[in-house]
């Protein structure tokens, strides 16, 4: 890929961005509900989850991580290098990251934030040793107790806002010695756990969802907005009621990475019992202060209001597709992830009668410092299949070609994609070479046509994991989708996403068109199967 595209997506992707990292660019992922309903437990699961990603850290620290392969080729594992320690911080025209992982004192402290207080958690015993789940609890315990009050302001919300606006609270808020003092801690932390009070109770059927935007946005300032720093790359969720999960500043890493320490921490939180270690008496965790001033104060009212704006405008559904997984495409010899995308092209086709440019993440780590590039799902062979597979006038075995053509076709994509020879980000790095030039810039940049194909009203992402977890993230545009998945063996994990400011989308319709689809895909091929033996 190359330092300088790495660099220009970087800084055009994230940095230069101005939404807010809320909805528009943070992915959540919410883990199997865990089994417990009160503080004991809260603090229990959150101490084992610290005691495991501490023990991914020091496999990232040694450099014993084993060596991840695509498609046969070793990957760039870089990325693993960008997530512990690191933090966003808000300018007022382009954002910046810092990362403290390779300081000369890399810092051995997490932040926890516990009815939207701050405070600072050494994990480290004096010999470099971390510190035993069991020491955790105890630390956390003492958290807990010193943060019972629930008037305090959500400082935290601040990084909520649209960038600018943060930018300037943030110039404003740092000008306050304690103040800088704490935002300073939480930067350098390795990352940070929320402690989160229980949400209101759903169905069964609704609970993923509701968990899945807990993850996304906290449920606005009344809930657990307020309980997070959003520009901290790393955010562990763990509620009183056993909903868990993550929530991720997009701008120093892709999904699959932070999967992957997900993967490690869940599965050690299922091994690990608590043994008791000899007790030395430990410090007391520091509180975080910050001074409010009547123009802070303001800046949160506002950041609370916008935060609530946009919990109400997003429209999520996340839906556990249980009739088959990977399995059944595989079967007939088909990708999987193939499979899926042109049953989401069938999808919204049946929604909309048309096409629409759609996005699908692609990996570039085979290449150094790669990030991603963009596999267009939407193709001539999508198309002529979706047309066809409603068609009374055409014949299954004419349609189970067409949806092989498709399935194939997208996935010969795909290799391009991953082997650097995609189209998007070549076409990004001539484009930011021109304006770098100060040169004219091509007129296939300005032509409408180019605008029409960045228009994503999909925007997908496949992100597979070990652990049966959801993932979601919001649209990319006012009147589009976001769509992500992780498919298991037997079934698939989506999360979609839409706005509910936009007339057109409705996350539940696409959802259940999805699974029709996916399921009238299958029995199109289970029937011609059948008829040809
Ligand atoms: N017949 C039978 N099996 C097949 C098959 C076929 N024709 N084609 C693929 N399979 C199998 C594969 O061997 C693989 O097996 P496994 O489950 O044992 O691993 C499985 O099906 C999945 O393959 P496929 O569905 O084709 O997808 P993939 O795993 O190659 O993933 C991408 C495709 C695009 C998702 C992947 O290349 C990628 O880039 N991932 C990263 C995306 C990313 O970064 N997302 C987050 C961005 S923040
Ligand atoms: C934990 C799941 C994270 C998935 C995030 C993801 O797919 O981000 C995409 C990154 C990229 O460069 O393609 C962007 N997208 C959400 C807009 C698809």
């Amino acid at each position: 890929m190359g330092h300088r595209l790495s660099d220009w997506w970087l800084k055009t992707a994230y940095l230069d961005y101005r939404l807010p990292v809320v909805v528009h660019s943070s992915p959540g992922v919410v883990l199997p509900r865990l089994q417990f309903n009160d503080r004991h437990g809260q603090i229990r699961y959150a101490a084992k989850l610290i005691a495991g990603v501490l023990d991914f850290k020091t496999m990232i620290d040694n450099e014993t991580l084993p060596v991840e392969y695509l498609g046969g080729k070793p990957l760039c594992m870089n990325q693993y290098y960008q997530v512990l320690s690191s933090c966003r911080i808000p300018g007022t025209e382009r954002d910046s990251v810092v990362n403290h992982a390779l300081s000369k004192r890399p810092p051995t402290h997490i932040t926890v934030v516990h009815n939207f207080q701050f405070f600072v958690l050494d994990v480290y015993n004096s010999d470099g040793t971390p510190l035993t789940a069991d020491q955790l609890y105890i630390q956390l315990e003492r958290i807990w107790n010193s943060s019972l009050q629930t008037n305090e302001e959500p400082i935290g919300i601040l990084t909520s806002s649209h960038r600018n606006n943060w930018g300037k609270a943030y110039a404003n808020l740092i000008k306050d010695r304690t103040n800088n003092a704490s935002v300073q801690a939480i930067q350098k932390s390795i990352f940070t756990v929320c402690l989160d009070a229980p949400m209101p109770r759903v169905s069964d059927e609704m609970y993923p969802t509701r968990a899945a935007v807990q993850m996304l946005h906290g449920g606005g300032s009344r809930w657990n907005s307020g309980n997070r720093w959003f520009d901290k790359t790393l955010q562990f969720i763990v509620g009183e009621d056993g909903t868990c999960g993550v929530i991720y500043e997009h701008a120093p890493a892709e999904g699959p990475p932070i999967v992957a320490l997900i993967d490690h921490v869940v599965e050690y939180t299922k091994k690990s019992e608590m043994i008791r270690t000899p007790m030395v008496p430990l410090p007391m965790p520091k509180k975080l202060h910050f001074n409010i001033t009547p123009e802070i104060k303001s800046n949160i009212e506002e950041a609370k209001k916008n935060m609530n704006i946009m919990v109400h405008d997003l429209d999520v559904r996340v839906t556990v597709f249980s009739h088959f997984g990977k399995n059944v495409p595989k079967s007939h010899k088909m990708s999987p992830d193939a499979f899926i995308q042109v049953a989401l092209q069938l999808a919204y086709y049946r929604l909309y009668k048309r096409c629409c440019a759609t996005y699908e993440s692609a990996s570039l780590r085979m290449f150094k410092l790669g990030r991603t590039d963009t596999i267009r799902s939407a193709s001539i062979d999508s198309a002529n299949f979706v047309r066809a597979m409603d068609d009374p006038a055409k014949q299954n075995q004419e349609k189970v070609t067409l949806l092989e053509k498709a399935v194939k076709a997208h996935r010969a994509y795909t290799d391009m994609a991953i082997h650097g020879q995609a189209i998007d980000r070549h076409l990004l790095g001539l484009k930011l070479q021109a304006v770098e030039d100060l040169s004219a810039l091509p007129e296939i940049f300005m032509d409408p046509s180019y605008a029409t194909a960045n228009h994503y009203n999909l925007s997908t992402s496949q992100v597979p994991a070990k652990t049966d977890c959801v993932m979601c993230f919001g649209p990319v545009v006012s009147d589009g989708y976001g769509v992500c998945y992780n498919p298991m063996e037997k079934h698939i994990n989506f999360a979609v996403s839409a706005f509910n400011s936009c007339a057109d989308t409705s996350a539940t319709r696409l959802a259940h068109a999805l699974e029709d689809a996916l399921l009238d895909m299958k029995s199109l091929l289970d029937q011609t199967l059948k008829s040809k033996l």
